[in-house]
């Protein structure tokens, strides 16, 4: 075995060993669909999301983010629920456990730790969502997957509840194919989608996704598509569910499937939040990335579309909320039919 096939070996038995669902090497080049993100940049798919839109070609390029980068050890975690549970919950699953960035950024630093010890001289830099990386075209060079007609990468044995993160190094490791696309004609994603929000050419328009809207935008909510938003109050696995590669699926890494507290926490709860509890539930978790204000208005326009009476209390009080984008969503809740 040469030494870089040894060395492999010691990423992929080390990964196996942290918990990763699956480990593989795409190499360290541009992307040869950068094409893609292009158009995806230039159509304004990408929203409100400015830093997406900052230079598109270093993104497409993970040399760009360490000198002499030869390849990209990429990683996957399972959030899968264990139960199989297909229902959807308030706060959309890869937010029901631990925040991944951290529980990631450690085990991907005790494989760095690994392989400076069997590789003294190798150097290495962690992406964990925030780099300006391509993270599921990366995950698909190295046979993590296929990229799926919902836009999230799918394994034949973990489906697609998978969280991502790459370690880049300056060793060259003998590269993994890419593996078949598995979603023949099936089009469910495509019609799960409440907002229709996935494409037929495969990329996803941030502005009409339930991710996007209730996760990153702030403001109002757009109110056309305030009843497509139903229940979902972070996040939107809508177009998941339906993956049939998720059917049967093994239980997900334990740190991260939940349910925490936040996950528990019910809709009459939530629209009662003040800003503390907010410090208190969102502690930890991914779902802080949206702040108290967030919350407020989509927890809002859920109580809207549930129609149960017990909730209108809870949203005379919103209305007259400071913040300008809960008070206009407790009303548009009012205003629907219970
Ligand atoms: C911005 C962003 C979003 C945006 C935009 C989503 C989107 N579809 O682009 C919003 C806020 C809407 C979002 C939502 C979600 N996100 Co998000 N998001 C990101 C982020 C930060 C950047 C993605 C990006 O660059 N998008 C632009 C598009 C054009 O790029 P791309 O999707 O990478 O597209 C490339 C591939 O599709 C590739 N490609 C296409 N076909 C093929 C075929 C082959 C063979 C190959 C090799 C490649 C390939 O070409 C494209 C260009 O290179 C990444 C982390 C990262 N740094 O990559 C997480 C990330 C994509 N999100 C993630 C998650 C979990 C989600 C949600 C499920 C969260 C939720 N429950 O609400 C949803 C899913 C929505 C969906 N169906 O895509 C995970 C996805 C894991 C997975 N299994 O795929 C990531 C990778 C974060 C992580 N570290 O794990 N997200």
């Amino acid at each position: 075995m040469s030494s870089a096939a040894a060395l492999k070996a010691v990423v992929l038995e080390e990964a196996r060993r942290l918990g990763f669902a699956c480990a593989g090497i795409a190499p360290a080049e541009t992307s040869p669909r950068a094409g893609r993100f292009q158009r995806f940049v230039e159509l304004g798919l990408h929203a409100e999301m400015a830093y997406l839109g900052r230079d598109p070609a270093a993104r497409a390029d993970p040399r760009r983010l360490l000198a002499g980068a030869a390849s990209v050890i990429c990683l996957a975690v399972s959030y899968a629920p264990s139960d199989g549970d297909a229902s959807a919950g308030l706060i959309a699953r890869y937010a029901r456990g631990r925040d991944y960035h951290r529980l990631l950024r450690v085990r991907c630093r005790k494989l760095l730790e690994v392989l400076s010890a069997r590789a003294p001289a190798l150097r290495g830099r962690i992406c964990v969502d925030t780099a300006p990386v391509l993270e599921r075209d990366l995950a698909a060079s190295a046979g993590l997957g296929w990229i799926g007609r919902n836009g999230c990468l799918v394994n034949r044995r973990w489906g697609s509840y998978l969280l991502l993160a790459e370690i880049i190094v300056d060793v060259p490791l003998p590269p993994d194919e890419p593996v078949a696309n598995g979603c023949g004609s099936c089009r469910r994603c495509l019609r799960a989608c409440p907002t229709g929000a996935i494409r037929e050419d495969g990329l996803v328009d941030s502005r009409r996704c339930i991710g996007y809207l209730t996760i990153e935008h702030r403001g109002n909510l757009p109110e056309e598509l305030c009843s497509t938003i139903g229940r979902r109050v972070f996040g939107c696995d809508a177009c998941q569910e339906v993956c049939p590669y998720n059917r049967a699926v093994p239980a997900g890494d334990g740190e991260l499937r939940g349910p925490s507290a936040l996950a528990r926490t019910p809709l009459a709860e939530l629209l009662a939040w003040d800003q503390a509890d907010w410090d208190r539930l969102t502690r930890g978790s991914a779902a802080r990335r949206a702040t108290w204000e967030m919350f407020l208005r989509n927890a809002a326009v859920a109580a809207g579309n549930t129609g149960q009476a017990h909730l209108r209390p809870h949203l005379h009080r919103l209305a007259g909320h400071p913040a300008g984008e809960v008070a206009r969503a407790a009303r548009w809740a009012l205003h629907q039919k219970p």
